[in-house]
């Protein structure tokens, strides 16, 4: 499938909001890739696809992971988590998409994992910062994204995980662990 017939069929899975985040997300993903030396057009392809799922049903989210045995403990934990691991496996079906940093950056774009390759970070940073998104920190991650993708992604985390504390909901463990493996980076 061309780019193009690829993003009309992303384009219709979402309402035209999560549509207009896709394309932020995707002009975002290119620029930090260049800024900080990736492969543009993985991470473009990644961004394009992040989110493909997120407005199926939670309940058709979960029976991906669950076909694939992949569903560990997120059930455990926010909804909001289930859609990145299940697009990672529905691109892979539905667009024959086999590159590992593509998938791995789709995978990992709301927890963020230890160890994230530099294609994670451009995504999950990129889905914070994209032109669109308007949340009390972003001017700040927007600066810091000028100079560090980790400080970036540090205070990205910080802000969400500080967001779910505010409604006294559990944090992924992951995302903890995530953060603080970006902190050990920066030393
Ligand atoms: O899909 P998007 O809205 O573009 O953004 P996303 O995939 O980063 O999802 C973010 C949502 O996930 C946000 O509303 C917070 C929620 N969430 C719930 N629990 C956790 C979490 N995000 C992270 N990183 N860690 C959690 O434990
Ligand atoms: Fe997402
Ligand atoms: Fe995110
Ligand atoms: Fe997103």
């Amino acid at each position: 499938m061309d780019r193009k017939a690829m993003m009309e069929e992303v384009r219709s899975q979402m309402p035209a909001k999560r549509w207009e985040h896709t394309v932020g997300v995707m002009e975002s993903s290119v620029l930090l890739a260049r800024q900080y030396g990736a492969d543009a057009d993985k991470a473009e392809l990644a961004a394009l696809l992040h989110d493909y799922c997120k407005y199926w049903p939670v309940d058709k989210q979960k029976e991906v992971l669950i076909e694939h045995g992949e569903l560990g403990d997120l059930l455990d934990y926010d909804k909001a988590l289930l859609h990145a691991p299940a697009a990672a496996i529905l691109v892979r079906k539905k667009f024959g998409i086999d590159d590992a940093e593509i998938l791995d950056a789709i995978r990992y774009h709301t927890s963020g994992r230890v160890g994230m390759t530099l294609l994670d970070k451009i995504v999950c940073l990129a889905d914070y910062i994209e032109p669109g998104r308007d949340f009390p920190e972003v001017g700040l991650l927007r600066r810091l994204a000028e100079t560090s993708i980790e400080k970036a992604l540090v205070a990205g985390f910080d802000s969400t995980i500080s967001y779910l504390l505010g409604k006294g909901q559990k944090v992924y463990p992951m995302t903890l662990l995530a953060r603080n493996a970006l902190l050990d980076e920066l030393k």
